[in-house]
């Protein structure tokens, strides 16, 4: 051990530093060649530079994708990392003026319910060998207790599944190893099991289940009775187990019921023998759903066949494995401890060779207040947030491990200021066996006086830390609009997204299949095909011009305008914008897009394409004209 001070060394940038520093960058940019400011990070001052250094700059590509959760927006973002540039946004759950998810035919497909708006907390990927295969993202939508996929080829959502028999769809994660079949998403908050106004006085009824997903279909195989609410859930690299944080042992239904107990619990999923259960058709089914469900209630006995509850002090919260695949972190938030589990352990006790639950448990430091996520650099020291100190505390595991054996060890490393509040924390690529330890993300629930004021609401305060040093290192703010939960840094090579469009993509492969019926040729045609008071209304577009200039319906006809982007050339979308009709959607190349609505107003009303094309961009644009 080298520090003597069992608090760490404790950064502090005050804000007029950070601020000083930001000014020291511009005037150097200014006077030398490139002209950029913090943000491109032209010239990382002392203060700002870690061992990684901190520059991306101007036209440079980032080594890192993020994946952001959207919170309340309904949406996943994309981010570059180290710039914290915001590149792309992925409608998920919500209505996206810009895109049109939510008005074509296309997302209603995939959105297929009557929401438009849902709360995404965590993205995670699809792996291969307990790494991301860059096939598939996935979210939550805990507000309409939704799952959501996104495919990383083209990122855009392709499947949305509604999670019966619960609500509030909160932790998911995919199966890490050997690969993603099977996704799980925790069921946040228990209710009435079945929910149909009989038991509602009842407390004693109120459940809530695990689910786990067919990762290619998206379809429910099992569902998972479980004791207390769920909260987060994280995956191991073998396959067999998961965990899940529970923060209301006391199945209160009111704040001082929940936090009656010392300690809640971490509870651990036998999948293997949840199968097993399955296939052997020892489950039941809840109300009319005919999805099988396995009891993995007995907390009061310490577990089940299927589940191990292992009592963690006190509503814990994040819930970690580490990159080493040996260990998971649960993050005691109301106590200012994290419980370290090692998953050997974890099957010691299912094959009965531990019988205490509390023996999974090989380490408990003491790590400051208000615990909340822990993430790893893969060198085997771990970070977590505390929201109350709002501070990052880094600590190594294997000191922690010997400190809880009796041994005098000091496992705490570093505090570092975060500015403020801090909720979720990652680590570049912590949660595969590739875990990096290059960057450190900090998403910060206040952001107080970090920028200039913009009303009652402020945005989140998203922070990046160097952490390839000894020390970590702040080195960026970026506000982001309410509220990122969670956030990946993957690295730029996994992921290979496509520049234009198949022709035969799934995603509008219905939309082709309804043109093929009606004799048109999407690539060259456009027409105006009548089926009684439906009519459908196919053109090309190339820049700058749709294939009609003009088309004619009547009053009342149901109208579906399909259409197809002929250009050749990557980043050239159209959109299809018809005025005082409500109608927007954008075609990026080679795409085919529709939208359905009711000709409800006689007269002529301009359509126009709403996304900069050409030069002559304002002059794309025709007539839709509806006879009285
Ligand atoms: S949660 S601030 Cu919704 Cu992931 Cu922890
Ligand atoms: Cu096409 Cu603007």
């Amino acid at each position: 051990m080298t520090k003597k001070n069992d608090q760490g060394t404790i950064e502090n940038p005050q804000r007029r530093q950070f601020l000083g520093a930001t000014a020291a960058i511009g005037a150097l940019g200014a006077a030398g060649a490139s002209g950029t400011g913090l943000l491109m990070g032209s010239r990382p001052t002392a203060a700002a530079q870690g061992s990684n250094g901190y520059s991306v700059p101007l036209g440079e590509l980032d080594d890192y994708y993020g994946f952001w959760s959207g919170g309340h927006s309904g949406e996943v973002r994309i981010l570059g990392v180290p710039s914290m540039r915001e590149i792309m946004r992925i409608a998920v759950f919500n209505f996206d003026s810009a895109t049109g998810w939510g008005q074509t035919n296309e997302s209603k497909r995939v959105l297929g319910s009557d929401f438009i708006n849902g709360d995404t907390h965590h993205v995670h990927l699809s792996y291969v060998n307990g790494t991301y295969d860059g096939r598939f993202a996935f979210t939550n939508d805990k507000l309409n207790t939704r799952v959501a996929r996104i495919r990383l080829d083209v990122m855009k959502t392709d499947k949305i599944t509604h999670i019966p028999n619960v609500q509030a769809i909160h932790g998911i994660n995919p199966q890490r190893w050997p690969r993603t079949e099977y996704l799980l998403a925790a069921g946040e908050m228990i209710a009435p099991l079945p929910n149909d106004g009989r038991h509602m006085d009842e407390p004693e009824h109120y459940w809530t289940l695990l689910s786990s997903l067919d990762a290619e279909t998206m379809e429910i195989r099992w569902q998972l009775w479980v004791d207390g609410n769920m909260d987060n859930l994280v995956t191991d690299y073998t396959g067999k187990y998961a965990g899940a944080s529970c923060y209301n042992s006391e199945r209160g239904m009111t704040l001082a019921e929940k936090m009656g107990s010392e300690r809640d619990w971490a509870v651990f999923f036998n999948i293997p023998a949840i199968e097993a259960a399955v296939a052997a058709g020892d489950y039941t089914t809840i109300g009319d759903s005919r999805i099988p469900v396995v009891d993995g209630r007995g907390a009061d006995k310490g577990g089940s066949k299927y589940t191990l509850y292992v009592p963690i002090p006190r509503s814990p919260h994040g819930i970690n494995a580490t990159p080493d695949k040996k260990y998971v972190v649960v993050s005691g938030k109301l106590s200012p401890t994290v419980s370290v589990v090692e998953w050997s352990k974890v099957d010691d006790w299912f094959n009965g060779k531990i019988s205490d639950p509390r023996d999974t448990i090989v380490a408990e430091p003491e790590v400051g207040l208000g615990p909340l996520h822990t993430t790893f650099d893969g060198r085997g020291d771990a970070y977590t947030s505390l929201f109350l100190d709002s501070q990052v505390v880094k600590w190594n595991i294997d000191d922690a491990i010997r400190a809880y054996k009796g041994e005098q060890v000091n496992y705490i490393r570093q505090k570092l200021d975060v500015h403020y509040q801090v909720g979720h924390i990652m680590a570049s690529m912590c949660e595969t066996v590739e875990a990096d330890g290059r960057w450190l993300v900090s998403l910060n629930k206040f952001s107080k006086d970090r920028f200039i004021p913009a009303g009652p609401l402020r945005p989140e305060n998203d922070q990046l830390i160097d952490i390839s040093g000894a020390q970590m290192k702040l080195v960026h703010d970026g506000p982001t609009y309410p509220e990122p939960h969670d956030s990946l840094m993957v690295r730029r090579d996994l992921i290979n997204p496509i520049a234009i469009w198949k022709r035969d993509d799934p995603f509008f492969a219905e939309t082709v299949a309804m043109a093929r019926a009606d004799g048109v040729n999407l690539e060259q045609d456009n027409k105006v095909i009548r089926d009684g008071n439906k009519v459908r209304v196919y053109m090309t577009s190339v820049a700058p011009s749709f294939g009609l200039d003009h088309f004619r319906v009547k009053l009342g006809d149901e109208v579906t305008v399909v259409v197809t982007n002929l250009d050749n050339i990557e980043d050239l979308s159209h959109g299809f914008a018809l005025v005082n009709y409500g109608v927007n959607f954008e075609i990026s190349a080679h795409q085919t897009a529709s939208a359905t609505f009711i000709a409800d107003k006689p007269g002529v009303y301009w359509y126009y394409c709403s996304w900069f094309c050409h030069a002559l961009h304002m002059e794309m644009a025709g007539r839709m004209m509806v006879e009285a």
